[in-house]
């Protein structure tokens, strides 16, 4: 891998928390990213004080129960929703950024598209950089390439506030490859290394529920692109069109979506039910390693 100055410079390459997240991206065993929300909607008790704490308690529990990323977000990206000031988005994520690197050895990943975000978030601690504007925002790619952590590059079409107004596409699976295909030649091309990226096709971020349906049969062709691929649908709208169920009763679906990444492929489940989803990964590499077994015995059988 290059060292550029830049890169040296910012300690994420000699911290143990990054390292430990290279590792397991280059492993095979799928990650568990457990969601922290550091936006007034989620922790809405007032204080500053007290979210802090909430948050850390939270970033805690998802810990202890086998989470492999922290994903701490202090930009609410629902639909509908309004822009964060960077100064506001900086008062949510960095002190909750801080207390983690503090007290727990568990990865953090910053989800921001603000290239000042990027930089402050890293330089307390963060170790990869997770954008839902795939590093498109003014100085974004400059800064993620210059923290030197791994990044996911998320396809999103339109911007939160409108994006679900009418989506439309022709071929929904061929535009979200070929932008995310984009996105990755610009990282490649800025210097990044490929093994550092991470792709995902954006589950509702300007999607109706066909299309995402469409992306997700196409999970297998996303993971033959070659890079890590990432799967955001915990407890999504398009669980609660399907079950008609509101967000709080979709566990069980988002669990059967988690086995079902799997075993097309998927490296990282980015989730809010950690223990449940890391019991679905035990189980779906438990089979793996059956078939890991039984395949060339079959195939011997075949040829006698
Ligand atoms: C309301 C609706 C609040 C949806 C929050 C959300 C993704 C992400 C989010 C994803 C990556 C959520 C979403 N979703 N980052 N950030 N992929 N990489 O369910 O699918 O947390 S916000």
């Amino acid at each position: 891998m290059k060292h550029t100055a830049e890169r040296t410079s910012s300690g994420a390459d000699d911290r143990p928390t990054t390292a430990r997240l290279r590792a397991a991206l280059r492993d095979t065993r799928p990650l568990v990213m457990g969601i922290l929300n550091v936006t007034p909607d989620s922790f809405s008790d007032g204080g500053r004080f007290t979210s802090l704490d909430r948050a850390l308690r939270h970033a805690e529990r998802m810990a202890a129960e086998g989470a492999d990323i922290i994903d701490v977000g202090g930009e609410s990206t629902r639909p509908g929703a309004q822009a964060v000031s960077e100064a506001e988005e900086l008062e949510r994520v960095i002190p909750v950024i801080e207390a983690i690197r503090r007290e727990l050895a568990v990865p953090v990943s910053i989800d921001t598209s603000k290239a000042g975000v990027m930089c402050e978030a890293v330089a307390a601690g963060a170790d990869m950089i997770n954008d839902v504007r795939a590093l498109r925002e003014a100085g974004a790619l400059a800064a993620a390439r210059e923290a030197g952590v791994p990044v996911c590059l998320m396809h999103m079409r339109g911007e939160p506030r409108t994006m679900q107004q009418a989506p439309d596409y022709t071929d929904v699976c061929g535009e979200v490859m070929s932008f995310l295909r984009e996105r990755v030649d610009a990282c490649l091309a800025a210097g990044m290394a490929r093994e550092d990226l991470v792709i995902d096709p954006g589950f509702g971020f300007g999607k109706t529920l066909a299309h995402n349906l469409a992306l997700f049969q196409a999970l297998p062709a996303f993971s033959r692109m070659g890079l890590a691929v990432l799967v955001g649908v915990s407890r999504k709208s398009m669980l609660g069109t399907i079950l008609d169920r509101p967000a709080d009763e979709r566990l069980h679906g988002s669990l059967a979506l988690a086995a079902l990444a799997v075993r097309a492929g998927v490296r990282i489940l980015r989730v809010h039910d950690v223990a449940a989803t890391v019991d679905v990964v035990r189980v779906c590499m438990a089979l793996q390693a059956a078939e890991a077994c039984a395949t060339p015995k079959e195939s011997q059988g075949e040829q006698a």
